[in-house]
């Protein structure tokens, strides 16, 4: 990792960058994943680098969603897995929901790096090397496991694929999306939309699942069912505006 200094004032944004590098160097991340981090960075800047209220509340509904999910299931790809492999385990744990590697560019190789790599991490078990059963979709980004993705009732996709996302849908699945552009497609096909970064949605997701373990279905539900995704997206962009006006403000 380059030597950088604590004190820089972008040193948690500079860090993120270095996961990712690092995720190319030992061969788990994608180098079309690089690019991906830099669409990423463009858009956290545009919601001023912090988890905006209504991201707060989609994560929220998002736990609560996996608490209630009969057989639910976290999706990991090449960005996830360099940059919070340690929340997906502690998330994993916390929800009770397996994990498993399902790749935009796959490869068995790449499959079974993440695999161990979130295996060194402390998870016990990690879906995903199998790969018998197939979304509809062309080539390997419709490989899944048949017991994992395939079966699961409700699917948390950190940076998705737009196509993967709507066939996910399509299938009946409840799916979480965690994507900073909320005008991507991914965003606009997902049951629920956290348009915030993939390290900081992960961090408060893990410690609301601690709290909202502590309340009954029937709680659970009723914060599910007053939640409405097309709003939490309207107030994304809404506040993405506010941002922009606050620096024409600013000049
Ligand atoms: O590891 P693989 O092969 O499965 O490939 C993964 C990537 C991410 C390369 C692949 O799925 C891809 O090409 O994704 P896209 O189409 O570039 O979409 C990524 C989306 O995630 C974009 O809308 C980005 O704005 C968003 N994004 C990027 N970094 C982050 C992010 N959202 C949340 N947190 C981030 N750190």
């Amino acid at each position: 990792m380059s030597d950088i200094p604590k004190d820089h004032p972008r040193y948690a944004s500079l860090m993120t960058r270095e996961r990712i590098v690092e995720g190319v160097d030992i061969g788990i991340t994608s180098q079309q994943g690089l690019v991906a981090q830099g669409r990423g960075e463009c858009f956290d800047y545009l919601v001023g680098e912090r988890t905006t209220t209504s991201a707060f509340l989609a994560e929220k509904v998002a736990v609560c969603m996996l608490l209630l999910a009969e057989r639910p299931i976290l999706s990991v790809n090449g960005n996830a897995a360099a940059l919070v492999p340690e929340f997906l385990v502690e998330f994993s744990e916390l929800v009770d929901a397996p994990l498993e590697v399902n790749l935009f560019h796959r490869s068995d190789e790449r499959v079974e790096r993440i695999i161990s790599h979130l295996k060194q991490k402390g998870a016990s078990e990690v879906l995903g090397g199998k790969g018998d059963a197939r979304l509809s979709l062309d080539h390997g980004r419709g490989i899944v496991d048949s017991d994992g993705i395939y079966n699961a009732d409700v699917v948390l996709v950190p940076l998705e694929d737009g196509d993967r996302c709507q066939k996910l849908v399509d299938m009946g699945k409840t799916v979480i999306a965690i994507d900073l552009n909320p005008m991507s497609r991914t965003s606009r096909a997902a049951s629920v939309t956290i348009v915030d970064n993939v390290v900081r949605a992960l961090a408060n997701m893990a410690g609301l699942a601690i709290e909202l373990k502590k309340l009954d279905l029937l709680e659970l539900q009723k914060i599910v069912d007053e939640y409405d995704n097309g709003r939490i997206l309207s107030e994304a962009v809404l506040e993405i505006r506010d941002m922009l006006d606050g620096m024409i403000t600013d000049m």
